[in-house]
């Protein structure tokens, strides 16, 4: 999973550097066949339309697989990990929780605006700003050359001075704090963990060619006044093979979660030319169904079922000859 320039890392040392600058960054910490062989758990042109499954869904210029722990063992493992387990351990000193997760690819163009992740929601709305400890964790999967995480030096620091504001300004961080702006680009695989509590944001870019990949995740000390804090974490129970009582309490087996899955998508998130693209794919799908239903509906049930026995037949002599989906 990890380069062993990485392993050679002690926790303490990343724990460390978390309580003294707010951040840590490491260039390839994981190997690239890791990275790679996660990618391949996901598809980003297969976005769900009555879908029953978790997958990927659009919002604006991101694609997003959230529901990652149900989809990607890599990530299962990567997420859950001894590293991960120990920098939570050495960085707070109550029960912590993992809070949201999620692989996203951003392309073309992005602007996020500078602010911090303590943030407490209503439903989908971020309502407040909390004081509860936190990390957030990044995995650049893609080289990043633009689109860069960027973290204000110190900002969590004076942070709670804007817990009024949702976002802060690019001109205000730009007037204030130009020098001290930290930007990371660096190689696919490369490890950042920072106080959920300092300013930071992706690089605005634009740029028809470009496409970062990512995998973020959060945790944080859920103290017992914010009961619900955080979204559902939806688990492929096939990958729990490292199942302890630590790694159930991080996860929130029992733990109430009362926001729903980041982005909350529908149809009306899609960009025009997203939305085009799936419109041909299900112009194609919808003949075939309709297709198939007009030969059913003319077709007395009795004779399909026949069919289906006939095939089933040939294919059990001749298995080689024949390859029948019962549900068609
Ligand atoms: O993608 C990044 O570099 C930062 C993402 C981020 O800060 C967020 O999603 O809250
Ligand atoms: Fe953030």
């Amino acid at each position: 999973m990890f380069n062993l320039d990485f392993i050679n890392v002690s926790s303490n040392q990343i724990v460390n550097d978390l309580k003294t600058k707010g951040y840590f960054v490491f260039e390839q910490a994981l190997t690239e066949q890791y990275v790679d062989e996660m990618l391949q758990e996901v598809d980003f042109n297969q976005i769900l339309v009555n879908t029953n499954d978790v997958g990927v869904v659009i919002a604006q210029t991101y694609k997003f697989l959230t529901h990652c722990l149900a989809n990607s063992k890599k990530t299962y493992d990567l997420i859950t990990s001894r590293r991960v387990l120990d920098i939570c351990q050495g960085y707070f000193d109550d029960i912590y929780k993992l809070t949201n997760h999620r692989i996203y690819q951003t392309s073309k163009t992005s602007h996020m605006p500078w602010h911090t992740d303590n943030n407490l929601q209503v439903g989908k709305q971020l309502v407040d700003k909390h004081n509860m400890p936190g990390l957030l964790f990044l995995f650049y999967l893609s080289d990043v050359t633009q689109n860069a995480f960027q973290y204000v030096k110190n900002s969590r620091q004076w942070s709670t001075q804007y817990n009024h504001e949702i976002y802060l300004s690019d001109n205000f961080i730009e007037s204030n704090y130009k020098n001290d702006i930290l930007t990371f680009p660096m190689k696919k695989g490369t490890f950042i963990v920072c106080d959920i509590h300092g300013v930071h944001r992706a690089e605005p870019f634009n740029d028809h060619n470009y496409t970062r990949t990512s995998l973020l995740f959060q945790v944080d000390q859920v103290g017992s006044q914010y009961l619900g804090h955080g979204e559902k974490n939806i688990v492929n129970t096939e990958y729990l093979d490292n199942l302890t009582p630590e790694i159930m309490d991080y996860l929130g087996f029992g733990f109430r979660r009362d926001y729903p899955a980041f982005p909350c998508s529908s149809i009306a998130t899609m960009t025009p030319k997203d939305i085009l693209v799936l419109q041909r794919k299900l112009l194609v799908e919808s003949l075939e169904a309709l297709n198939k239903s007009f030969i059913k509906s003319i077709l007395p049930a009795e004779a399909i079922i026949n069919a289906k026995r006939l095939l089933w037949y040939i294919k059990s002599k001749f298995p080689k000859l024949i390859n029948i989906d019962s549900n068609k």
